[in-house]
């Protein structure tokens, strides 16, 4: 993709902002990536990257949220703790966060995610230099260029040295570290690249469907292995969203734990959830958010279904916590994997559930809005 010529689409365009930061800000690690945009649509409208992108405060926390991932109230309580990020403020006293704050706090959270402490990262980006992972916390095998080398041979559509490159980084993982630390990063890995211009749309659906197959595959195992399972969790993304990762992960974790889960894929309208319930009666109802469109509309849909706890989780619940939780949702924050498990485990406490029963048949508590 020529230079400074974005894709359309909103959050790619946070990702690319994030990326080009990172190569302007010279704090890349490893080589830059050839991606230099002029300009990027922000919230609608075209906004000009400047050269020096530790001026002019210009992001609203919101939009820092959606950037970076990382929710308001977590971004507030990192400034009163950790002084950082230290957002300008306009006159009305609204956060005003300038496009360097950004870059750290994703670096940040980058970091968190390969198992360094929050204290530690932000030390680490205050400085400018990467720090050890806490000790007895499994870093991402990112660290390293085993995933980026897997990433290089599938976008050339080298599949033998994919597949050599995948068995080596999987080599004395379990299943559950090679979802996490192996197929998740590489998925991450490749819809980066696609984002910064550095492979084309066709190399990044090769990689991500190469990835989505071991994942089942993992699926499948865990499966079979699982013989005298719990009870039925069913485990899908919305209509409207056709993501499908974040849900296998969610079935893969449900079965490491010992339930049975029953995969309904991505884009599934809600009428369709009850009549699963209403089919198979299912110990609960496990939901991946990768996208927050419409998600008022979903919510409230999901508050009327009746017949098993409704949980959600995935990306775009972090600033939605309040009214899933007012529409009857359990909010389940952080990776599928160990999460989804430990939940699943007081479900099975819980009297009545555990055991493929049905809860109470009454619609879900009050479908407020936020
Ligand atoms: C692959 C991909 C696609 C593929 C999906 C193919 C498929 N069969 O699944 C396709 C091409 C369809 C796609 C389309 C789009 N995509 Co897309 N996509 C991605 C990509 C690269 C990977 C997503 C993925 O599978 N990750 C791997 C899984 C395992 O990770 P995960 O979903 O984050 O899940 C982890 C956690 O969130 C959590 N989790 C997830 N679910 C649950 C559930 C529970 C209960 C719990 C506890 C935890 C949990 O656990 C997982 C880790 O263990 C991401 C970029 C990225 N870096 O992630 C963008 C991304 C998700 N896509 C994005 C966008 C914007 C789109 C499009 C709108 C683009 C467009 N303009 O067309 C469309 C939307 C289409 C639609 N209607 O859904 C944005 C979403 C931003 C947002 N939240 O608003 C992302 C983040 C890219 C970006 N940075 O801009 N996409």
């Amino acid at each position: 993709m020529p230079v400074g010529e974005a894709p359309t689409q909103g959050w790619g365009d946070g990702l690319r902002l994030i990326a080009t930061l990172r190569w302007s800000a010279g704090i890349a690690r490893g080589s830059p990536r050839p991606c230099i945009p002029t300009t990027l649509p922000k919230l609608g409208r075209r906004v000009i990257v400047s050269t020096d992108p530790s001026d002019q405060p210009r992001y609203s926390i919101a939009a820092v949220s959606k950037l970076t991932g990382v929710s308001c109230h977590t971004l507030r309580v990192w400034e009163r703790r950790y002084g950082f990020p230290v957002p300008c403020r306009t006159p009305s006293g609204h956060r005003r966060y300038p496009p360097r704050q950004v870059l750290l706090i994703a670096e940040v959270t980058q970091r968190t995610r390969d198992g360094v402490g929050v204290a530690q990262a932000i030390a680490e980006a205050r400085r400018g230099s990467p720090v050890a992972p806490e000790p007895g916390r499994l870093p991402a095998l990112g660290h390293d260029d085993t995933i980026p080398r897997l990433i290089d041979a599938l976008v050339r559509a080298e599949l033998e040295a994919a597949e050599a490159r995948f068995g080596r980084a999987c080599a004395g993982l379990g299943p559950a570290e090679v979802a996490t630390r192996v197929i998740g990063p590489a998925i991450t890995e490749a819809g980066e690249r696609l984002f910064c211009g550095s492979c084309s749309l066709c190399q990044e659906r090769l990689a991500v469907m190469f990835l989505l197959r071991k994942l089942s595959a993992l699926l499948d195992e865990a499966q079979r292995a699982n013989v005298r399972p719990v009870g039925r969790v069913l485990s899908l993304s919305l209509q409207g969203d056709r993501h499908e990762g974040g849900s296998l992960m969610l079935c893969l974790a449900a079965e490491l734990a010992g339930w049975r889960a029953v995969s309904l894929g991505a884009d599934l309208p809600t009428r369709e959830i009850q009549h699963a319930i209403d089919a198979w009666s299912p110990a609960a109802v496990g939901i991946s958010l990768t996208l927050s469109r419409n998600i008022r509309k979903r919510f409230d849909e999901l508050a009327r279904l009746r017949g098993a706890p409704v949980f959600v989780g995935g990306r775009s619940v972090v600033n939605y916590q309040g009214l899933a939780r007012r529409c009857g949702l359990e909010v389940i924050l952080g990776p599928a994997i160990p999460n989804v498990a430990r939940f699943l485990d007081r479900l099975r406490d819980r009297p009545g559930e555990g055991d493929g029963t049905r809860a109470p048949s009454s619609p879900r508590a009050g479908s407020g809005r936020e």
